[in-house]
């Protein structure tokens, strides 16, 4: 297959202006009629060449006159009509297969609806088209199905006509008055009920908000319609950004390869990502309903409203996006607990992905495979990327410059540097070399060292940078890197007068550095005794920092320095040495500082949320992680030694973590800030509590299990028992199966804790569920839940089986390649890591030469295939 190029970008040769789109659903196939009004806007004589996939042509005509096939030139992707007008009338009948279109791109069936998903190019496979983000057309479009099975038929926009027909049929008319790029086209079919709620817009603008769901469903949806209003008031006032049409649908689809997608009014969802009750959602589920919800909504302006010229630009909408979600969630409920938990989703995975095979700018310069750039890196990096804008130029120079950008281009289709242009236009910052975040892949290292003068009372801190060479890049110029910082003394934060002018003093103790070549020295005066620099306040650029703390520094970070999320970051550190001692058998320095640290946060009345998040060591994808940049991971020793720092926590504290497991939270089941964080502490508690006096652990689980009223406790107690194991395990999971028997979100779960438990045979677990009656081969949220689980999640186990960890997720792979090729390329993941561990690379290696060495690969997993092993 061959690599598409940013280089190569050329503007269409046509424009389309309008298209009338009639689809005819049956049980066993689709007629799809496709009428555009096509302009030439290039040179002359350039033949038309539209995109295609699977599908069987019936006729073309242009301006009514049906072609020859001698006119035309058909091949698997495209139809080139050789001689066409400047401007004509262009018709085109195929017939699809929805029915047995495993590959969820395009038109597909779930169960029992017809739905779509056309990002990036699943359009080309609904018809011929100009499959491309950049040509922008208004939309048309009727559905006809049988009107039983299907009464509800919905596209985008507005719904024009309805009318039943003969036959037991029926045709509703839909049209979306917004030119819009074909990736964001929808359609659903089926037999759905709906709840319906009603917004105001701060104009006055009355919008009519549904959610779909199977009728079994319906008492799942308000909470998403809560967080929907929630993000609508919100993208208001804090974007200034309106809703623009009547009606906002939502429908919720159970087979879908992503969380959901932003077609232009008519949301679809995984039912994952949107249904919430207390018995199927935990409080996570919650949190990623509300973020999934709101992300989608955002979209309508930072991705539909402005749209990207190619997909190269794909982090133009979604690193904005998620940005915009971030800020949301931060504002919704703990800001210090979604830093963490977004840092840490960074740090551990698109730090890996930035370091692997895989790795590629925010803005990639090629792709073989669209969908495979749907990454960590286009997503959160994209979104720390955006961020770092807003620490730049402040929230309201921000918010100016998303202004600028959403009048400028309204209606068009653009690219990451018109984004940064109105960033610039409003602050007068020169982002020209802040640009290299877009197109230098690779994590940049910072490196730190300190000097105080007493007597001067002057304190010098050098930071260096480089960046390791990536695929495609040996060579990195240097980034323009701000590091929000501050001093800490013995006894809390140091003021002091910043001397450098290129860098901003934002308080007296707070100092905004400017980091923009390979080394520079910052002065700081009045500083009145030796500090210990607290660098990257909020993780305010995604870097690794390399400082030589001692465990000293670490201690006076973690007491006496105002931002949180150092406070935390320190103590991170701190386990991460500790584990480290524990792996090499040296002195248990950090052990003891850590166990002091956390004795002291269990004895303060700090931040419950906080707290809770503290307790987590970090994990061991993270060890891993961190290992892989030096001398290479082990994944058993990490877990041993993970252990036994855990172990020797829950001795020394014993009774503080049996008092927190055997506490009582007040009231009826909310997914509320403080209910959260205390539920959070309980199970971690119980989880310590587990690994010192298992059975006192275990009749707490039991006792959970039976009188929690939520999905959180109850998936918690179970973990805890699978963790201690025996009969007493294995009957609670029989239990908890057939009670959740008929919910496949819990059932999902119930997979997931097995799969990814760490303890026992979790390969002889996995190849069990993998028999099991609810298990789905084709249905992407069973098989994240078992195969993705074991295989990124529980890597004690998945490295531990001798290869055949390896060998079953090449078999899941090759399995899935044609019939989900998607899915197929992003389960490889962890495979493609061979090289991080070294101990375990040449299995791991076999496995990969095994699927490269299959017929027929997709494009998806051949290019992470031949990019792992290159
Ligand atoms: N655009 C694909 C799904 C999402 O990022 O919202
Ligand atoms: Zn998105």
């Amino acid at each position: 297959p061959q690599a598409i190029r940013l280089a190569d970008y050329q503007p269409s040769a046509f424009s389309i202006s309008s298209v009338t789109l009639d689809f005819d659903l049956y049980d066993d196939r689709t007629f799809v009629k496709s009428t555009l009004n096509l302009t030439r806007e290039g040179v002359k004589d350039v033949p038309l060449v539209l995109d295609g996939q699977e599908l069987k042509l019936l006729s073309v005509s242009v301006d009514g006159r049906e072609l020859n096939s001698d006119e035309y030139l058909l091949d698997t992707d495209s139809l080139t009509i050789g001689s066409v007008p400047d401007h004509f009338e262009l018709q085109i009948l195929t017939e699809i297969h929805p029915e047995t279109n495993t590959s969820l791109e395009g038109l597909y069936r779930s169960r029992t609806m017809f739905c779509t998903q056309c990002e990036a190019e699943g359009f080309r496979k609904i018809t011929y088209y100009l499959d491309r983000p950049d040509v922008m057309s208004v939309f048309t479009v009727s559905i006809t199905a049988d009107s039983e099975r299907y009464p509800v038929l919905l596209s985008n926009g507005n719904r024009i006509e309805a009318a039943p027909l003969d036959n037991g049929r029926h045709r509703v008319v839909w049209h979306d008055p917004h030119k819009k790029p074909a990736y964001l086209f929808a359609l659903v079919a089926g037999d759905l009920a709906h709840i319906e709620d009603r917004f105001t817009t701060a104009s006055g603008d009355a919008v009519t908000l549904r959610i779909f769901v199977e009728p079994k469903d319906l008492n799942k949806c308000d909470f998403a319609m809560d967080a929907l209003k929630r993000s609508m008031r919100w993208d208001e006032e804090v974007y200034g950004r309106e809703y623009d049409l009547e009606l906002f649908n939502i429908v919720a689809v159970d087979d879908f390869n992503m969380g959901a997608m932003e077609n232009k009014s008519l949301n679809i969802f995984n039912t994952s990502a949107v249904l919430a009750s207390p018995d199927v959602t935990t409080d996570q589920g919650y949190q990623r309903v509300e973020a999934i919800v709101a992300h989608e909504y955002f979209h309508n302006w930072s991705g539909n409203r402005v749209t990207c010229r190619d997909w190269f630009q794909l982090s133009l909408k979604e690193g904005f996006t998620v940005f915009r979600d971030s800020q949301f969630s931060s504002d919704m409920g703990s800001a210090a607990v979604k830093r963490i938990e977004d840092v840490t989703l960074l740090r551990t995975a698109q730090f890996a992905e930035d370091a692997g095979p895989m790795s590629h700018p925010v803005r990639p310069d090629s792709y073989i495979e669209i969908s495979n750039f749907y990454t960590l890196t286009v997503y959160e990096k994209g979104a720390e990327v955006v961020r770092m804008l807003h620490t730049l130029l402040g929230p309201e120079l921000f918010r100016k410059g998303s202004d600028l950008y959403f009048d400028r281009h309204d209606g068009q289709a653009v690219t990451c540097d018109d984004f940064v242009a109105a960033m610039e236009a409003v602050s007068g910052i020169d982002l020209t070399q802040f640009k290299r975040w877009y197109s230098q892949s690779g994590t940049p290292v910072v490196r730190a060292t300190g000097s105080y003068d007493a007597e001067k009372k002057r304190y010098s801190l050098t930071l260096s940078q480089s960046c390791p060479p990536t695929p495609g890049q040996s060579v990195k110029q240097p980034f323009d890197i701000p590091v929000l910082m501050g001093l800490v003394g013995s006894r809390g934060n140091l003021s002091f007068a910043l001397v450098d002018t290129a860098s901003e003093q934002r308080s007296d103790t707070e100092a905004l550095l400017r980091l923009t070549q390979a080394e520079q020295t910052f002065e700081f005066d009045d500083v009145e005794e030796q500090p210990v620099p607290a660098l990257f306040r909020g993780f305010s650029a995604p870097v690794r920092i390399q400082a030589d703390w001692s465990i000293d520094d670490l201690q006076r970070l973690i007491t006496c320095e105002e931002d949180g999320f150092l406070r935390w970051d320190a103590l991170q550190t701190l386990a991460l040495l500790a584990v480290d001692e524990a792996i090499s058998g040296r002195e248990e320095a950090a052990l003891s500082a850590l166990i002091a640290s956390i004795q002291a946060m269990l004895e303060q009345d700090g931040d419950r949320a906080v707290l809770a998040m503290s307790l987590i060591l970090p994990s061991e994808n993270y060890i891993a992680e961190v290992h892989s940049q030096s001398h290479g991971a082990d994944p058993i020793a990490i877990h041993t030694a993970r252990e036994s720092v855990k172990a020797s926590l829950a001795t020394a504290l014993i009774d503080r973590f049996e008092v927190l497991a055997n506490s009582a939270i007040e009231g009826a089941y909310a997914p509320e800030g403080a209910a959260i964080a205390e539920r959070a502490l309980r199970l971690t508690a119980l989880d310590y509590l587990r690994l010192v006096q298992p059975e006192k652990a275990a009749d707490i689980a039991v006792s959970l299990l039976e009188k929690s009223d939520n999905l959180t406790d109850r998936l918690g107690a179970l973990r805890t028992l699978g963790a201690v194991g025996g009969k007493r395990a294995e009957v609670a999971f029989d239990a908890f199966y057939r009670r959740f028997a008929d919910e496949p979100l819990v059932v999902n779960q119930w997979f997931q804790i097995q799969a990814m438990n760490p303890y026992g045979d979790a390969l002889a677990r996995v190849t069990r569920l993998l028999a099991h009656p609810a298990y789905d081969n084709l249905n992407p949220n069973k098989i994240r839940s078992v195969v993705g689980a074991f295989c990124s999640a529980n890597p004690v186990q998945f490295h531990a089986a001798s290869g055949q960890g390896y060998a079953l997720l090449a078999d899941v792979v090759i399995d899935l390649n044609k019939k989900n090729p998607q899915i197929a390329a992003r389960l490889l993941a962890p495979l493609t890591k061979w090289r991080n561990y070294p101990k375990y690379a040449q299995r791991m290696k076999v496995e990969l030469e095994r699927i490269a060495a299959q017929e027929n690969l997709s494009k998806d997993v051949f290019e992470v295939v031949s990019k792992s092993l290159a």
